[in-house]
């Protein structure tokens, strides 16, 4: 009897375990504040989307190296947002900032 309910547990532990992804897939948020990508590297699952929302007090904008993704300048409040399918890693920076980098690695 105890096994049994044992096998239960492990069975819902890994129904809650598969369940995770899905969470996962919620959009994501990059904070543009203090000249600053916060969190400077995000991962994420394959199917996310990430926006980038400026928080700062001057114009930003995200800039993907490879060309893939770009936005305009965004003035304080404003936000740009990305679906990221393929797994890999997306550097970009702030065109108007090139010291501002930050990373996306989709996995
Ligand atoms: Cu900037």
């Amino acid at each position: 009897m105890r096994i049994t309910a044992s096998l239960l547990s492990a069975a819902f532990l890994a129904t809650l375990i598969a369940a995770e992804p899905l969470r996962a897939a919620q959009p994501s948020q990059v904070v543009i504040k203090d000249f600053m990508f916060v969190p400077t590297t995000l991962t994420v699952k394959a199917g996310t989307t990430v926006t980038w929302a400026n928080k700062d007090e001057e114009p930003h904008t995200v800039f993907s190296d490879s060309g893939l993704f770009r936005s305009n300048a965004m003035d304080t409040g404003e936000a740009f947002s990305f679906k990221f399918d393929t797994p890999g890693t997306y550097h970009f920076l702030c065109t108007i900032h090139p010291r501002m980098v930050g990373t996306i690695i989709v996995e």
